[in-house]
Formats: C-alpha cells, structure tokens, sequence
C-alpha cells in the first residue's frame, strides 16, 4: 500500500464527519463513460452536434427525437452495479463516518450501493416524468420508446428527472450539500473534473483542512488538497476499507 493511502486510512480514522463530493470518475470502473475523459461521452458522435450542446434544454425542446437518440445510448444506464468505490463509501457510512455523498452522478449507483443520504445534485435517470402530467417512469420506459418516449396518459413528451445545460440546480437540494459540506471535518472529492458550475464551487464551502482528491486527471483545487491521490478511484477505496477493517 502505498504512502498516501496510508495517510487517507489515518485521516479517516481520525475523523466522524466526511462528506464524499463524487462525479462521473466513481462510476468509470462500473462501465459508464464519464465526460471528459479520452474515451468519455464528449468524445463521441452526437451525429454533428456538440455532447453539451444535446444535452441542453434548448436543444431539448428542439430536437428531442435527436436529444432522446443520444441520451438513451450515453446517458441511461442499465444493466450496470456498483463497484468498489460506490460500495466502500456505503461502508463508510454505516460505520458512521461518513455523514452524505453529494453526487453529480445521475446514475443512481450510490444508492444501489446502499448509501442512504445521497444528494443528487443533478437528479437522477431513472427517474423520468410527464412535462404536462408530471406521470411518473422509470428509465426502462425511456429505453423501450421508439424514438421519443411518450406519457400512456396524456401523450407528452416524458422527460428525464436530470438538470440539463441551461437548467437551475435544486436549490433546496443545493443548500443541503453546502451545509454537508460547510459542516464536515473531511472532504473527499472522488472522480470529478470540477469544472461544472455550481456544483464544483460547493467545494469551496469547506472549511477545515483534510481536503483529498482521488481523480485521474488534474482539477482546479488540486492545490488546496491535503491529498492528491491519481488512482483508479474503486481501486483506493478497496484498500481503504481493507486498511480500515470495515
Ligand atoms: P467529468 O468532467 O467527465 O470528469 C470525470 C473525472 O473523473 C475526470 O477528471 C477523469 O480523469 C476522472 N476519472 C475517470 N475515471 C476515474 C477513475 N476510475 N478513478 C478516478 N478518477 C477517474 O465528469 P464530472 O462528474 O466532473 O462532470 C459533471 C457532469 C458529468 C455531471 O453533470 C454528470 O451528470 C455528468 N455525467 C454523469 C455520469 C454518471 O452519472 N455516471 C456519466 C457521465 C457524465
């Protein structure tokens, strides 16, 4: 094992109060692409289109057939399960260390792990409604749809439960994590970039010291982190829950 981990196993230790700050990086390791990695979703054909461009509510509103072809290939996930960063940071919180994961991912994989106070800062995709109805899916019902998924009620169009470019956070959702966050005697940021707005700025709400980043690529806190460590994310947290005996 080696040095940092170590290190992250004793501040652990040490600490009753941990918020995991998580983006599409914890969930790699269970198959989905993140975005910005080399083999992520912005890499891929939007058949001409820029990913964030679809995934906007403007473009939403325009093109949904094109919108729904894109989202049900990169953005529905089935079939998949939790890996050992999801299921390690369950662990943490049945041990009573851990206090909320404030996830980015919609993906809903924290939860399937058995983490109970998930934030999901950008909703979830297998949660699924009717814009006029407000009939409620699951994403199965999305991904049997030919072409653009309608409400069996009413007709209109049902849409994902996830924040699109252009869309406002939850803003109860949003305080909710900051005060997590703001309260917390460790933070350990996990597979994010911390490039999208607002969330990433949740971080700076932080006020104690035992700031670690576990992400393969570099961030824009790196210099703030107590730890820096540039591991597969699943791959540190089964050592941590080994190192901790949990
Ligand atoms: P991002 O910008 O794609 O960043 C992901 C980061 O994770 C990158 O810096 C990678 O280097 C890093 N990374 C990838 N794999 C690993 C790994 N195994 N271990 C450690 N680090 C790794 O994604 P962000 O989450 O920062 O951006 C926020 C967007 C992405 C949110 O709006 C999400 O909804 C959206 N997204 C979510 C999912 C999902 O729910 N699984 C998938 C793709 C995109």
């Amino acid at each position: 094992m080696n040095r940092d981990i170590q290190t992250l196993i004793d501040l652990i230790s040490s600490s009753s109060n941990i918020v995991a700050f998580t983006g599409a990086g914890v969930s790699t390791e269970s198959g989905i692409p993140d975005f910005r990695s080399s083999a992520g979703i912005f890499q891929m054909d939007g058949g001409g289109f820029p990913p964030e461009v679809i995934l906007s509510k403007t473009f939403f509103d325009k093109y949904p057939d094109k919108f729904f072809e894109f989202y049900k290939k990169f953005m529905v996930y089935s079939d998949v399960k939790p890996n050992q960063c999801h299921l390690a940071l369950a662990k943490l919180e049945d041990a009573g260390k851990l206090k909320a994961v404030v996830t980015q991912n919609i993906d809903n994989l924290h939860t399937i792990a058995g983490s109970k106070n998930v934030i999901e800062l950008h909703g979830n995709a297998n949660k699924n409604y009717c814009v006029k109805c407000n009939k409620k899916y699951d994403a199965q019902y999305v991904l049997n749809s030919i072409a653009v998924p309608k409400c069996d009620s009413c007709g209109d169009i049902v849409r994902p439960d996830v924040v699109l470019y252009e869309e406002m956070l939850d803003q109860e959702k949003l305080y909710n994590a900051k005060c997590h966050i703001r309260d917390a005697d460790m933070v350990i940021v996990i597979g994010t970039s911390l490039v999208v707005y607002p969330a990433a700025k949740l971080i700076k709400y932080f006020e104690g010291d035992k700031l670690v980043i576990i992400n393969m690529a570099d961030t824009p806190f790196d210099a703030s982190a107590m730890i820096l460590l540039r591991q597969k994310a699943g791959e540190v947290m089964k050592q941590v829950v080994e190192g901790l005996k949990l």
